[in-house]
């Protein structure tokens, strides 16, 4: 299968596909660009019929994703995180692949990219690894579909703590979160990663995707009001509207620490 991306490599060995992110002078931010190019991928790999997809960096990165470009977060008004966004389409073609989905964690793992780990059926982690979601440092009002993925893989307290202190929880705390099934050190961590996805590629894949598909339907299925539905976005709104917003999303670009005001 010849690369014909951009900002990542897509390679198919063994009916095993995988993504690596090579944007490494932005630490491969999920620009608008790269999120594209990792659905067209995994549209690639379903119709090659794929049993397992692994999504990684290159070796030794000290940085596996510095999270949403924040340089692509709106100013003016419109929802960062609205599900027309590339970020919510790259998420939910994860969730929707009709095979797991690995990814395998070297560096460090930020914003919309922690949720992309969560988002992905299995993680491995190496020793080094550590996470962040950080809309609050950041003034960004996450979304609902984001969150159910944090309570759903981490459970309220742990997914609680990591959105208000936006700090990063190392290899041994995400272990205990949840965030990822296993911590491997860095020279093993592609022959383990690389074994789990060739155990699962032989295994019935029609039994596998219909399970996949049973496990994000029920965990999805938390039914709210429309009312509900409404005040959640009335409340959104009103923080990517807000002067704050813009202070969190400016602070960086100065690179400056923000000054929130709570308005
Ligand atoms: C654009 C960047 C970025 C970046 N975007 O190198 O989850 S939510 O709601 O928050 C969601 C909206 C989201 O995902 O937001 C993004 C969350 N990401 C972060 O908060 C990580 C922000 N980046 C950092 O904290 C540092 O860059 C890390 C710790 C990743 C690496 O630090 P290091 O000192 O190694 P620099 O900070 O010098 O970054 C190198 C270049 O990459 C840009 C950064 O602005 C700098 O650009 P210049 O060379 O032009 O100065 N960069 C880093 N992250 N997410 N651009």
């Amino acid at each position: 299968m010849a690369n014909k991306y951009d900002f990542i490599i897509a390679e198919l060995r063994d009916k095993i596909g995988t993504i690596i992110f090579n944007n490494p002078s932005k630490l491969n931010a999920l620009t608008s660009a790269m999120l594209l190019e990792i659905i067209e991928a995994l549209l690639e790999f379903k119709e090659e019929k794929a049993r397992v997809v692994i999504i990684r960096s290159a070796k030794w990165s000290k940085v596996w994703s510095s999270g949403h470009d924040i340089n692509e977060l709106p100013l003016d008004g419109i929802d960062p995180l609205g599900q027309e966004k590339p970020l919510e389409k790259a998420l939910s073609a994860i969730q929707t692949y009709p095979a797991p989905v690995i990814a395998m964690i070297e560096g460090s793992v930020w914003g919309g990219a922690c949720d992309l780990t969560i988002t992905c059926d299995l993680a491995i982690g190496t020793p080094e690894c550590s996470f962040a979601i950080t809309p609050a440092k950041i003034g960004v009002p996450y979304n609902a579909s984001g969150i159910l993925h944090f309570i759903n893989r981490l459970g309220l307290s742990h997914a609680k703590e990591m959105f208000f202190t936006g700090t990063p929880v190392d290899a041994e705390t995400a272990l205990h979160f949840g965030i990822i099934n296993h911590i491997v050190d860095s020279t093993d961590v592609e022959t383990f990663t690389y074994d789990l996805a060739s155990k699962i590629s032989k295994n019935s894949p029609l039994s596998i995707e219909v399970i996949k598909e049973q496990f994000r339907i029920l965990t999805n299925a938390h039914p709210i009001t429309p009312n509900a539905f409404e005040h959640i976005e009335s409340l959104r709104r009103k923080v990517y509207c807000s002067e704050d917003y813009k202070e969190g999303i400016n602070s960086f670009k100065e690179k400056r620490k923000p000054d929130y005001k709570g308005k």
